[in-house]
Formats: C-alpha cells, sequence, structure tokens
C-alpha cells in the first residue's frame, strides 16, 4: 500500500478522445489510440517536398509544404517546375515564421489557455496516460516569467509539475530530475531545477518519480512504484511533457533536453540508454550508477568511521590534520599551489607519515586511526581482503568524512538506502550496522537489475544524434570513480576516445563535492554547453567553472531544514541553489577551465592562478583504464 490519495482512476474514468485508427488484433478489430502529433512523427516547419511522378502517363510535378496541411500538384515542364519550386520555398518561410507567432501565447489568450488544459483529456498518451489536476496562470513576480503552471498525474501514479512560459517561450522542452529516493516535486525546483530553465524560455517538468514522501515504506509490496523511481517515470513524465506542450503552443518541441545530478544523474543515464529517442541533449551529473554498490560503498565509509559506535574513531582535528597533509603532498599536482590537487588517483600520500612515535612532533595519528584511514581509501573488503567495489573516498576530501560518514544525517540515508536499493526485503526493522560485508554483497544482484544504469552500449542514442554531458566532482564522496569507470567502458564499447568523444564527454571537476559546493571551481552552466552542442554543432572542448565567495553563499537563505553548526557544509548546500547563467551580483573568487576527461587542467607556469586564461590541458597521463569493477 501507499499514500497518494485519490489520484489513481484515470484509466476507468477516461475515454480516448480519438478513435481514428485501427488495427488487427486477435481476429477482431481493435481501436487504436490515436497519439498527438509528438507521438507519430515531428512536424516539421515549412517543410518542401518536390518529386516527379507520372500521373496519367505525363511527367508531374508535386510539391507538398508543412507536413502535409498544403498540397499542390502541377503538371509542368522544366522552366515552369524551377518557378514554382521557388514560390514553394517562400511559401514554406513564411509557414516557419508564422508558425514562430503562433507559438507565442500572450496576454488573455495564454492565461485562458493555461485554465482550459485542466479539461483537456490527455488519457490518449501513448504509453503515458495523463490526467491534469490543475492549470494555474501564474504572474511575473520578483524578475521570474510569467508561466502556467500544470499539475498532474501520470497512470498510475507518476506526479509531475509542468511549467509553460508564455512571452519567452523558447520552443523547446526540459526535464529536470529528481534526486535520492525522490518523493517531492518541490525539491527540484530550487536552484538547479525548474526556475533557471524557465528564464531562459524552457518549458520544465519534473516528476515524483511515481511516489510521495521520504522514507521507503511506499516502495513495500509496491512493485509498480518501484520501476517507476528505477526508470519509468523520467521517460513517462518526458511522452506526458512534450504532448502538453504540443497542446499549448500547437507546436512540438524543436528541441529536449533533460538535466539531472545524483539520482538524477541516474535517471540521464538511464534516459540515454532506454529511452534513446526522448531528448536531443542529456546532462548526467554525478550519476548514481549502481544504487545497491553505492549505499554499500557508503556503508562501509561509515562503518569504518563509527565501528557501530556513536564517537567517530577520527575526530575533526585528526580529519583536518589529514587534509591539510594530503594538500601539502599533492597541492602541485596540478602545477599550481593553491590549495587543490588535480586528479587525486595521482597522490601518493600515505597516513602512516602521521603516525605518532618517535620524531612526530604536535599532532599525530594512532596506529588503529592509520589502518581506518587506509581502509577509507581503499575498496570496500570482506574478512577476506577480497575487494567488493571500488574505491569510495578519495584524497583531498577528509575534512568533509565526519558530516558525510558519521553526520546526523547519514544513519537514516544508509538505513532507507539499504533497504531500498540494497537489500530490498530488509524489512522495516534493517539497521546499517546488519549489513554482513562477509554475506550481503552477494545479495545485491537483484536491486541491482532494476536500479542500474550501467549499459556501455549507446550507439542508439548516438545513432540518433543525441548528446551526452555528464561531470562529477573529485571530492564527490560517493561514486566518482563508477562514473570514470562507465565512461572507459563506454570508450572501450563506442570504438574508442574519438568515436565516443563525438556525442558523450565526461568532466571531472577537481575539489568539488556531490553535484556542487567544496574547495573547487563547481559553478559551472552545464546547460548553456550542451545547447552549443545540440544546436550550433559547437561540442564542449571545454568548460570554464567559478568557485562563488562564500560570503555570498552564507548570506543565501537555505531551502532546507538541515542547517549545519559547519559553516562549509551550509556554502555547499547555498551552492546547490546557484542559477545559471550567474547572474553579475555573484560574486566569484576565481575561475577554471576544465576539459574532456581524462585530459586535466594544468596551471601555465605565468599567469593570475585565479584566472581561468592562465590553465590550459595537460597531456593525457594514461589511456588505460586505471579502474575496474
Ligand atoms: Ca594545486
Amino acid at each position: 500500500m501507499h499514500n497518494h490519495g485519490p489520484k489513481h482512476r484515470l484509466l476507468e474514468t477516461k475515454q480516448p478522445r480519438s478513435r481514428s485508427l485501427t488495427t488487427w488484433s486477435a481476429g477482431k478489430t481493435v481501436p487504436l489510440i490515436q497519439a498527438p502529433q509528438s507521438l507519430r512523427a515531428p512536424r516539421p516547419l515549412g517543410m518542401v517536398a518536390i518529386d516527379y511522378r507520372p500521373v496519367c502517363g505525363k511527367p508531374t510535378l508535386h510539391i507538398r509544404l508543412a507536413g502535409g496541411t498544403m498540397r499542390a500538384v502541377f503538371r509542368v515542364n522544366a522552366r515552369k517546375s524551377i518557378f514554382l519550386i521557388l514560390i514553394a520555398v517562400i511559401a514554406s518561410l513564411i509557414h516557419t515564421y508564422s508558425g514562430a507567432n503562433e507559438a507565442a501565447l500572450t496576454g488573455e489568450d495564454a492565461a485562458a489557455q493555461c485554465k482550459a488544459l485542466r479539461t483537456v483529456d490527455f488519457s490518449f498518451v501513448l504509453d503515458a496516460p495523463t490526467q491534469i489536476n490543475e492549470s494555474k496562470w501564474i504572474d511575473a513576480t520578483h524578475g521570474a516569467p510569467e508561466f502556467c503552471q500544470v499539475k498532474g498525474y501520470i497512470a498510475p501514479a507518476v506526479g509531475f509539475e509542468l511549467r509553460l512560459p508564455t512571452k519567452n517561450w523558447n520552443g523547446k522542452f526540459i526535464e529536470i530530475g529528481c534526486g535520492g529516493n525522490c518523493g517531492t516535486i518541490i525539491r527540484a525546483f530550487r536552484g538547479a531545477g525548474c526556475e533557471g530553465p524557465l528564464h531562459r524560455g524552457y518549458a520544465c517538468i519534473v516528476s515524483d518519480q511515481g511516489h510521495e514522501g521520504s522514507g521507503v515504506l511506499w516502495a513495500q509490496n509496491n512493485p509498480q512504484a518501484v520501476i517507476d523511481l528505477a526508470f519509468r517515470s523520467t521517460h513517462v513524465a518526458a511522452v506526458a511533457g512534450k504532448a502538453i506542450v504540443e497542446h499549448y503552443y500547437s507546436h512540438v518541441p524543436t528541441k529536449s533536453y533533460f538535466m539531472g545530478c545524483s539520482g538524477g544523474g541516474r535517471e540521464a543515464m538511464m534516459e540515454a540508454q532506454r529511452f534513446p529517442w526522448d531528448f536531443d541533449g542529456i546532462i548526467a551529473g554525478a550519476p548514481s550508477l549502481a544504487p545497491p554498490r553505492n549505499v554499500m560503498d557508503w556503508l562501509w565509509a561509515n562503518r569504518q568511521m563509527t565501528d557501530r559506535s556513536v564517537v567517530p574513531a577520527l575526530g575533526k582535528s585528526q580529519l583536518d590534520l589529514v587534509h591539510q597533509s594530503v594538500i601539502e603532498k599533492c597541492d602541485l599536482n596540478d602545477g599550481v599551489k593553491d590549495g587543490l590537487i588535480g586528479d587525486p588517483r595521482g597522490c601518493n600520500f600515505d597516513p602512516a607519515t602521521l603516525l605518532c612515535g618517535a620524531g612526530r612532533k604536535g599532532q599525530c595519528l594512532t596506529a588503529q586511526q592509520v589502518a581506518l584511514v587506509k581502509k577509507i581509501y581503499g575498496s570496500p573488503m570482506n574478512s577476506s581482503g577480497v575487494p567488493l567495489s571500488l574505491p569510495f573516498a578519495m584524497k583531498g576530501t577528509e575534512h568533509y568524512w565526519l558530516d558525510f560518514f558519521a553526520g546526523p544525517a547519514t544513519y537514516d540515508v544508509l538505513r532507507s538506502g539499504n533497504t531500498l536499493y540494497g537489500l530490498s526485503d530488509a524489512g522495516p526493522n534493517w539497521k546499517p550496522e546488519d549489513f554482513d560485508f562477509d554475506r550481503d554483497y552477494n545479495r545485491l544482484g537483484g536491486s541491482d537489475a532494476l536500479y542500474s544504469a550501467r549499459n556501455p552500449d549507446l550507439r542508439q542514442f548516438k545513432g540518433r544524434g543525441g548528446k551526452l554531458l555528464s561531470y562529477t566532482g573529485w571530492y564527490d564522496l560517493t561514486w566518482q570513480l563508477r562514473t570514470v569507470d562507465y565512461y572507459e567502458t563506454v570508450e572501450k564499447t563506442m570504438g574508442g576516445r574519438a568515436a565516443t568523444q563525438d556525442f558523450f564527454r565526461l568532466f571531472v571537476i577537481p575539489g568539488m563535492r556531490h553535484c556542487t559546493g567544496g574547495d573547487g571551481a563547481y559553478a559551472i552552466d552545464y546547460l548553456s554547453y550542451l545547447e552549443a552542442w545540440v544546436e550550433r554543432g559547437t561540442p564542449p572542448d571545454k568548460l570554464v567553472g567559478a568557485h562563488v565567495n562564500e560570503k555570498y553563499l552564507e548570506a543565501q537563505p537555505i531551502p532546507f531544514s538541515f542547517v549545519s553548526e559547519d559553516p562549509q557544509e551550509n556554502w555547499y548546500l547555498a551552492a546547490s541553489t546557484l542559477m545559471f547563467p550567474l547572474g553579475p551580483e555573484v560574486p566569484i573568487t576565481f575561475t577554471r577551465p576544465f576539459y574532456p576527461y581524462p585530459t586535466e587542467t594544468r596551471y601555465l607556469g605565468h599567469g593570475d592562478p585565479n584566472d581561468a586564461a592562465s590553465f590550459g590541458p595537460a597531456p593525457v597521463q594514461h589511456n588505460a583504464s586505471r579502474s575496474s569493477e
């Protein structure tokens, strides 16, 4: 059972709008529901189709305009043909121009059509029968554009909100991913949600991925809801969203995008792998590619930090010591001493150098603490020392360990994460302490088949012209190595680096935490780079990121109930609310360029190290995979 209230009766009460097509099935003619134009074929604007075909034995010129809305047939000689073709092209351009005007709904028309959406029957949408419960006009406020707010659900229970701009509709559609276990629509509208794309003129949709509320109780005895979270909700929201967009504007979107991070990054990869025709361009941020293994990895670090105790085995002062020692050792691996390290896999810091004893003055680590730090840097292992997964925590992340591995929210995240993604039959009384590293890793395969998005065969997505931009941070502290591993596997599958980078590029940002924030230049306008790639054919050879001034972040309201005593955590939360492109009011501390993986960024040796212009691409050090799973 689950908690969705009265929104499930759609299919019993609604009738298909059109029965104009029929097909043969099981010995009788059955109705085939007429899908909206977007589901059948794109309606080209200003298309001219010209061909010669004999009619009654005479050569005849056929001219067809705008997907069949006009048709002309002429029996002519060659000279007249050229004249008529010119006329047809001009007519085509006029059609295109008038189409663009038609798309710009304004004033009372827009408001009335918005309100009327609530009564439109979308139950006919193929694979995504949709009910609109509410359509409301929202006036422009505080610099935000006016829009039509549409709320509803896709059968049986994928709740969504769609925002339809009016005066500034750019003709495009975007879906924004959710995060964590989802279950809410509101969260995805903040910061990197629909607000930014709406400013740019996008029609923007986000779903709750098929359930409401936090926790995991909704998943119990509810396989449909599990499937919706796993992969279906993202697809049907795209299908339903496009159908509503087409109805409202009388045009199919010219381009469609998906953008998400973390759980939303997983949705992004799932789309590229399973529904490659949904989107022209996809942004997959810090994708949670293998949730069952991710939660086991996290649990490993938690187990080392807490060892089933309420007092972490490593305190803030020890972790700060380790962090500072790592930076001292490896700061120059990007060519500049600035407190940031580049690729941490090349950092050979040994925590044993901090062991208390003769020759070590000041702060130090006990032998047990040294062993713990090494274990946290390493892969989860069983008691025989066999690695069970990829390493989790990279060097340079130590100052975040206390909050992330042993903080107040960690326990609940691990409990719900393992119950849902890892051990789906663990039951409501299961505790993270119960996970057995000698047994339970071998129970993850069932959930993996549902939730994981690691298929490296992206031929269909590439073949339809799709572009995939993925990113993660070296300080992500979750599954950055799995993202790198996936990218490297795609290169092997798709025929090498060039054959991959012409449609899929990964950027690994030094010093960036999960999705955003941290010590690096984490503020990056990914959507603008993707638009340039998809719409103008300009691939992202280089991204430029910014590090936003902490004082500015401190002054931003944090739209979460959780406020930490550690200012770094609050800066991180505030960073997730930044909108792109960054406005001129946002103060920048430094900027830095990033190149498609595996190319690293390196200081040129001269110039202001706070300026991206002082950096360039380092020669690729390694072509072979450094990680495997
Ligand atoms: Ca450095």
